[in-house]
């Protein structure tokens, strides 16, 4: 009788799995390979089947019945299992069935690049004191980029900008300032105030500070009667909404060919608040941009009388903004896109 329970119980077992199975087969080539593999002549049932007659006679009859229950029972379920796939096959619409109720995939949210949240920024600033943002093109001439800016051909401070040329004439823009020209003529005879948000482009050594591919932020003021002063009352406002309130601004004096005077302007240091650090080399000041009062032959390219109208120009770098408000300090992780880097700006 032990024998014949544990036979009948294999047979169970045999039958379960099997069903079970039947459950994961997606194609008809699978369901054959489950058929031969449970009703064919090498299976395990088969095998059962073979061994009934080795058994005492009065145990023959219920394991006999039970396997050919059994076997009914999977090819039925062949049958039923192999007319589904069959259907699926014809009506592919089927195969897409859709689960409305299923919890959906987590959507994968992005976020700004530091270099557009700290130019939304810089505009954003500037907005705020009347300053509208004015477009130019990041291909751009040598007229535009050089010539027009107070710099001919073979002027020794085109050197200040290793350039990348296209053709002869046709360069990608070494610094936003060709923006103030191309702003001046869509604006003259009008007041001017705009930035010049964008890309530039240098035949530089990449290294912690500096990069072939960069942001500028260009600013241009151009209307009767403006002077210095009113440049460093808008730089002081810009420094402290961007540092906060008790940063200090000064002029150095420096030289651009399309600006007289033209000045660095350095910040007090955030980090020592001005009394000396590694950031700020000991000086306790931080150089933040280049700017001066436009040149006059710049402002007559531009279209304007240089009797009646002057006008201020800086221009500034957004990422060594950004690194200096977060204490970044190299230029390149902004364009490796690593996220580990860029996923602290979220
Ligand atoms: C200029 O490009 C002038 N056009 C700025 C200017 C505008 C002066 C208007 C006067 C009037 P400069 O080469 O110093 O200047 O660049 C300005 C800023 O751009 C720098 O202070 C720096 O923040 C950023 N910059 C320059 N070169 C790189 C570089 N290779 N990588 C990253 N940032 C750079």
């Amino acid at each position: 009788m032990g024998e014949n329970h544990l036979m009948l119980k294999r047979i169970a077992r045999l039958e379960d799995e099997a069903l079970s199975r039947l459950k994961e087969v997606k194609s008809l080539e699978t369901l054959n390979d489950w058929r031969i593999q449970v009703l064919g002549k090498k299976s395990e049932l088969v095998m059962i089947q073979r061994t009934i007659r080795e058994l005492p006679i009065k145990e023959r009859p219920a394991i006999g019945q039970h396997s050919n229950r059994t076997r009914k029972q999977l090819e039925d379920a062949f049958e039923k299992r192999k007319e589904e796939l069959e259907k699926l096959r014809l009506d592919p619409l089927l195969k897409e069935q859709l689960d409305v109720t299923l919890p959906g995939w987590p959507v994968g949210l992005g976020s700004l690049h530091p270099s557009t949240q700290v130019l939304r920024e810089i505009q954003s600033i500037f907005a705020e004191m009347g300053f509208q943002v004015f477009d130019g093109p990041e291909i751009e001439t040598d007229l535009y980029n050089f010539e027009l800016l107070n710099m001919p051909a073979n002027h020794p401070a085109r050197d200040m900008w290793d350039t990348l040329y296209i053709s002869d004439t046709v360069l990608l823009r070494t610094h936003t300032s060709p923006g103030q020209i191309r702003a001046m003529r869509a604006f003259c005879p009008q007041p001017i105030r705009v930035i010049l948000p964008g890309k530039c482009y240098r035949y530089e050594a990449i290294t912690s500070r500096s990069e072939v591919m960069f942001h500028q932020v260009e600013g241009l003021a151009v209307g009767k009667r403006i002077t210095l002063a009113d440049l460093k009352g808008v730089l002081v406002e810009f420094g402290r909404k961007m540092f906060g309130p008790k940063r200090e601004i000064r002029f150095r004096c420096s030289h651009f060919p399309f600006t007289e005077p033209s000045v660095e302007v350095d910040m007090d240091c955030l980090v020592c608040e001005g009394s000396g650090c590694s950031v700020c080399k000991q000086t306790g000041w931080v150089e933040i941009l280049g700017a001066g009062m436009v040149h006059p032959k710049v402002l007559e390219n531009g279209g304007y009388d240089s009797e009646i109208f002057s006008g201020f120009a800086f221009g500034m770098g957004p990422e060594r903004i950004f690194m200096l408000k977060y204490g970044i300090d190299d230029i390149r992780l902004f364009f490796r896109n690593d996220l580990r880097f860029l996923r602290q700006f979220e």
